[in-house]
């Protein structure tokens, strides 16, 4: 049973008024259940992992490892050991640039995004080019915010190196046909990283049937914490790179000339590691597996679509991105009036939305406007959410009128 209480932040006014948070592209509230796994990590067993023998140092290591258990089933994994906690999506896929990427890269070689990524998607790659004096490409969008597959062949070559996507737009909801897309570029035997922050919290995973070779993604995106995120990749992969970082937890032996690398995960998992962002993650997967993605895309469709057609009533809107497939979000210009005010406007009626360019700059570029605002829905709002921001929105237009 989905129940907003199970939320205790969402329980509080803003401005006044009931608060009604739809701005979890950019982060989701927190279940009671994860909130307990953290308090009580913390209050029983709080110690450092892979280090004592003291039995609080084996439950919190068992805690931690028992976390990577469960993120390795929820996508799938081939095994435990090729799931890497990191910091987040942005450093998953820093990772993979410089550890994977970078050191295969040479003068002349290409690496392949589309025009709908992230800038977390964008900067690493343009990082790892300028270093080898590579070129980085783009893939076109079309006026629906969706990839042109034509555009996407017909960029690859044998200069393609590595190719890296979202699996969902943050700034306008896209869906991409990524496992067409992979294999696409395994048909040319190009590594493909996904950038998943966008789609755990609304798509069952499944990395083998995806058959990318890495997979990103964030917990905050996906009801745990922020600090704490994976990096999926190919064991063989994943054996065959340099760490990312040195440090302590991820050695075997170290002398001053040199040091041995322990192996997987913990190669890539220098220094005391987000033990309790870990088990809180493991708790955020339990929580999103008892709703089930089926509940999870019945309420969050039938969200978007209301919402959509609510928007039909509101003169001078334009939605941006209206995908075939999307996922729930909605972005949005007015002819007149600038996305922050419509941002500020609606957080003096307790509605929490995003106003700006959703670090997807090139999206922007693309669609000629400098920012949208961007309403984006989680299992756990409902139609009186809905209600509330197209209220707001007429707000807006009795003020600027
Ligand atoms: N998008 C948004 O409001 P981090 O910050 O590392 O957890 O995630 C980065 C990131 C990468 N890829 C995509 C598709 C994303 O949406 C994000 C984060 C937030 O849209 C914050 S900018």
């Amino acid at each position: 049973m989905i129940n907003k209480s199970q939320f205790p932040i969402l329980n509080q006014t803003i401005n006044g008024k009931p608060l009604v948070y739809l701005d979890n592209a950019a982060t989701t509230q927190k279940p009671q259940l994860v909130i307990d796994a953290i308090c009580n990590y913390y209050q029983t067993i709080n110690a450092n992992v892979h280090r004592g023998v003291h039995q609080l140092s084996e439950q919190a290591t068992q805690a931690y490892e028992g976390a990577r258990h469960k993120v390795a089933k929820f996508i799938h994994a081939y095994s435990d050991k090729e799931c890497i906690f990191t910091r987040g999506t942005t450093e998953s896929i820093n990772l993979v640039a410089d550890a994977f990427v970078l050191p295969r890269l040479k003068a002349g070689d290409e690496v392949l995004i589309t025009h709908l990524e992230h800038h977390s998607n964008i900067v690493p790659w343009q990082l790892a080019c300028q270093k080898a004096g590579a070129t980085l490409k783009a893939a076109a969008i079309n006026q629906k915010g969706e990839v042109e597959l034509e555009s996407f062949k017909n960029l690859i070559s044998e200069k393609t190196k590595f190719i890296a996507l979202n699996h969902v737009s943050n700034a306008l909801g896209t869906i991409n046909p990524v496992k067409e897309m992979i294999a696409i570029a395994k048909s040319h035997d190009i590594p493909v990283l996904i950038d998943g922050a966008q789609a755990t919290p609304h798509v069952a995973i499944d990395v083998q049937d995806l058959g990318c070779d890495f997979y990103a993604f964030s917990g905050h995106k996906m009801y745990g914490l922020t600090g704490i995120g994976v990096l999926w990749g190919k064991a063989a992969l994943l054996e065959n790179m340099r760490p990312y970082q040195g440090g302590g937890d991820l050695i075997l032996h170290v002398s001053i000339e040199s040091s041995q690398f322990a192996p997987l995960p913990n190669k890539f998992e220098a220094g005391t590691p987000n033990i309790a962002g870990s088990i809180g993650l493991g708790a955020a997967i339990d929580s999103l597996l008892q709703v089930g993605y089926e509940t999870i895309n019945k309420i969050e469709n039938e969200l978007l679509n209301y919402a959509t057609e609510c928007f039909q009533a509101l003169p001078g809107f334009t939605i941006i991105g209206t995908a075939e497939h999307k996922s729930s979000v909605l972005s949005f210009v007015h002819q007149h009036i600038h996305p922050h005010d419509l941002g500020t406007i609606l957080d003096a009626e307790g509605v929490a939305v995003r106003s700006g360019h959703h670090c997807a700059m090139p999206v922007m570029d693309f669609f000629d406007v400098p920012a949208t605002t961007r309403a984006s829905f989680s299992y756990y709002n409902t139609r009186e959410d809905i209600d509330a921001l197209m209220n707001g929105l007429q707000k807006a237009l009795e003020v600027f009128n």
